[in-house]
């Protein structure tokens, strides 16, 4: 039995902590203390704070194999958005303050948080979907569930952004995993991966087919193993990242990675041997690397799976008691096909008992309602390079079809749109989520709007399948990272306030609504908001040499730029503003400023050029003389984890505009509102949820809904708005005009005046009026700065559900029903080493 020690006190974690550093310091970097630059100073704290991780995470294993029941949930991802890790792990494993206390002989005089700044900020994600995934590990660390994450150690993440003349320009961002003091190479644990050849079919002696995938390439994939620290040390699990190798010069050239467009061809034509997140698929190399790098993340996962999995049993009857695999989206459903092919074809067995397993086993959460994104891939690049696979999708889809059939009748409509397979001959298609949704035993959406959309809009044929199949669970973030740590001065006076059981149990935030009147906490949390924009305001001149004023109201859009978001609808409504000031004299209800950050697809040209005219008016009204302190606008660039940490915490608004309908939920609409910004939003995602949360009176709802929308779209003539709306046609003509585009071609913004008067296929035309009219109910509200606090109060008091912990507990028990470890039993293996030191 092991003894039930207590916890280690702070001295001891200390005096470890210090030893730990100074042998780093010393025998590691080979440093005298006092030579030290800010870098190596993060590196040696981070080496000697993952011991701590390490030491918490062999506990977690140890008392995850000790229970009851061992299901493990293997998360899978193409992206993740981890964050800087330092700061979260020195306050989750409880040894912020400690190191705050050690005094290190000629150690430099650097302030923590300058330490912190020089950790590098992985972008191995785009966007929410790789926001959420961290956001989930964080909450199954935290909560205790023995959930992993697994994924790619891609050599370059997302690239850079940078602006050149106000254009996007990428570069390539240098992650490598192998700088990073978190990571855990295990090449013990390495896979191999077979590509190519083709596939032989035998039959064995009962007369049964058996087939030889043959001639194969071989890749290895090498996991890296990432500490993932839950709060309070409760447990620490570990994303599994895998890094391709090959001794194989051809299998290099599969591997070889792209950059952004031009970048992609080069490198595959130079072989270089790295791997990027999300080769551009605008060639068709780039789409068939594409693939390729789902497979090989998804065989290195389900490898593994099988491996743990193969080590405490004989066969394959309790894979799904103790195996829950969810896919993060598409990208990674080819694990379905994967896990067929190895249960048949490595293990041996039959088709039935495969499928059985397999469909008990896959979980899989959607994220988009755009057609255009889901996923599909040309059958002929499975022919080359995945020929086995291609035959076990051809399998599957058979025999579904004959399920189909069974239910539908010959209703061919029905029938083609629930096929995996779609197509003939070279135009032959294979549907990644029809796959997903045939192989798993879970489908849910990700807003409540978006899960019922899927069920009436996106998929209705297999709704009507398999009603039983499909549920909800609203998205969530971690209060730790989006609160604790972001906005450290706004965590403390709550704490104060009512303690800090909130950090886990976000619902208890409601509480804080009752201080809404008390004159103290209204003023110390007005302060607070001050004290970020600050810090913002020093951030954005730093850089981006733009003066702002903190009196201004903050009204922030961060997210990946698309057409959809509309931060079109966003600029073209600042351009109404400062029309308004330039030719009628009318100045803003109150001063603005307006900041934008996020990154577009390196072929999206058209939110490119949308990037290119936000820069453009940025420019223009800056330097207007006429519009002084009135109206501003910053894109921040390279927009990142590590960036919305200072500028969430920052923002008075948060725009939430996108058309109804299309964002599937939203992420940064909870964090905005969590940190005490009100939002000016549509009927959509995550919104609605919010504003019943917080009240219609702290929201500013506009625009068209979902359903409205589809029933317009028919007969929907933007060109009429823009005749009939003085407003719309004055902001129109103008970008139409040189007013933004003086030095440059004339017809700049052509391309975008022209989508908006003949197509406008996301209704900006249609929302925009009333998009005004919601930002100027919003600058009324904030005149009164009282009552607007009191609003702001309520929107973080009223966050809890959407935490990211209550998220994980409805996935834990309406889906993956694995069991949540209660209390956290300290297990102090490193104690008495801590004494002696
Ligand atoms: C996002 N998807 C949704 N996809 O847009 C957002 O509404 C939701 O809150 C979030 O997932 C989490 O559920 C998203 O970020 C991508 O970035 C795609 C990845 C593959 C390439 C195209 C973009």
């Amino acid at each position: 039995m092991r003894k039930n020690k207590l916890e280690i006190s702070d001295e001891m974690k200390k005096a470890r902590l210090k030893l730990s550093i100074n042998h780093y310091i010393k025998y590691f970097l080979g440093k005298r203390t006092c030579e030290l630059t800010k870098e190596e100073a993060f590196y040696a704290i981070a080496l000697a704070v993952r011991e701590f991780a390490m030491d918490e995470l062999y506990n977690s294993m140890a008392r995850y194999n000790s229970r009851k029941s061992t299901k493990r949930i293997y998360y899978l991802s193409i992206e993740y958005l981890i964050g800087r890790s330092l700061e979260n792990n020195l306050h989750n494993l409880g040894l912020y303050n400690v190191l705050k206390d050690i005094k290190l002989d000629g150690f430099p005089d650097f302030s923590l948080e300058e330490i912190f700044d020089t950790e590098y900020d992985p972008a191995l994600g785009n966007g929410g979907l790789g926001r959420l995934a961290a956001c989930y590990l964080d909450s199954m660390a935290s909560l205790g569930i023995p959930g992993f994450g697994y994924g790619i150690n891609y050599q370059f993440g997302l690239f850079k952004q940078k602006f050149e003349n106000g254009w996007q320009v990428e570069q390539a961002d240098g992650w490598s995993a192998d700088s990073s003091p978190w990571e855990l190479a295990r090449a013990d644990r390495q896979v191999s991966i077979p590509l190519y050849g083709h596939v032989e079919t035998y039959k064995d002696a009962s007369g049964k087919d058996t087939f030889v995938w043959t001639n194969t390439h071989t890749l290895y994939g090498v996991p890296y193993d990432f500490p993932i620290v839950g709060y309070n040390g409760k447990a620490v699990n570990y994303l599994r990242l895998f890094s391709a190798k090959t001794d194989d010069e051809f299998d290099i050239d599969i591997f070889n990675n792209g950059g952004y467009i031009e970048a992609v061809e080069d490198k595959i034509k130079t072989e270089s041997i790295s791997k990027v997140l999300y080769p551009s698929d605008a060639i068709e190399a780039g789409k068939a690397l594409r693939l390729s790098q789902q497979y090989f993340f998804v065989s290195c996962a389900i490898q593994d799976i099988l491996r743990r999995f193969l080590e405490k049993n004989n066969d394959f009857d309790k894979l799904p008691q103790e195996v829950c695999i969810q896919l993060n989206d598409t990208h990674p459903a080819l694990a379905i096909v994967e896990m067929m092919r190895l249960l048949m074809d490595v293990y041996g067995q039959e088709w039935n008992d495969a499928w059985d397993i397999v469909t008990k086993v896959f979980a899989y959460t959607n994220h988009t309602l755009l057609p255009e994104a889901l996923e599909t891939w040309p059958a002929k690049y499975f022919a080359r390079m995945l020929p086995r696979h291609l035959q076990i999708i051809y399998e599957i889809n058979r025999r579904f079809m004959e399920f189909a059939r069974s239910k539908f009748g010959e209703n061919k409509e029905k029938l083609d749109k629930v096929s995996i397979v779609m197509g003939e001959g070279d135009a032959q298609i294979i549907r990644m989520a029809n796959l997903s949704i045939v192989g798993s035993f879970s489908v849910n959406g990700v807003a409540r709007i978006h899960s019922d959309l899927i069920k009436t809009s996106l998929v209705p044929e297999f709704y009507e399948l398999w009603p039983e199949k499909f549920s909800n669970v609203t998205n969530g973030i971690t209060p730790r990272r989006w609160l604790l740590h972001a906005n450290t001065y706004l965590a403390s006076i709550i704490s104060d306030k009512i303690g800090k059981d909130w950090i886990t149990h976000l619902e208890l935030l409601e509480k804080i609504a009752d201080f809404a009147d008390d004159a103290e906490f209204v003023h110390k949390f007005s302060k607070i908001k001050k004290i970020n924009k600050d810090i913002l305001r020093q951030e954005i001149f730093k850089r981006s040499n733009v003066a702002i004023n903190t009196k201004s109201m903050f009204v922030v859009q961060a997210k990946r730029i698309h057409e959809y978001k509309r931060q079109l609808m966003a600029i073209l409504q600042v351009i109404g503003d400062y029309l308004a000031i330039i030719r009628d004299h009318a100045r803003p209800i109150c001063p603005k400023t307006y900041i934008f950050a996020g990154k577009a697809a390196p072929s999206y040209t058209f939110a490119k050029l949308v990037i290119k005219l936000i820069n453009n008016v940025a420019s223009v009204v800056n330097n207007d003389s006429r519009v002084g302190d009135a109206l501003k606008v910053v894109f921040i660039p390279d927009y990142k984890v590590s960036v919305a940490e200072i500028l969430i915490p920052a923002a008075d608004i948060s725009l939430q505009i996108s058309t109804a309908g299309f964002e599937a939920s939203g992420t940064g609409n909870m964090k905005f509102a969590l940190n005490g910004a009100l939002t000016v939003g549509t009927y959509d995602g995550a919104n609605i949820e919010i504003r019943e949360a917080v009240g219609e009176d702290n929201f500013f709802l506009f625009g068209l809904r979902d359903e409205e929308i589809k029933k317009i779209r028919p007969t929907y003539t933007p060109r009429k708005i823009y005749e009939e709306s003085e407003y719309v046609k004055r902001i129109l003509n103008a970008v139409n005009s040189n007013m933004f585009c003086e030095k440059e071609s004339p017809t700049l913004f052509k391309p975008i005046f022209d989508e908006l008067l003949n197509r406008d296929y996301f209704f900006v035309l249609a929302d925009l009026e009333a998009f005004n009219e919601a930002m100027k109910k919003a600058e009324k509200s904030y005149l009164n700065q009282e009552e607007w606090t009191k609003k702001a109060i309520y929107n973080v008091a009223k966050m809890g559900y959407f935490s990211s912990d209550r998220a994980v507990l409805e996935y834990a028990k309406n889906i993956w029903h694995v069991e949540v470890v209660k209390d956290k039993v300290p297990v102090t293996d490193f104690e008495e080493e801590a004494k002696s030191a």
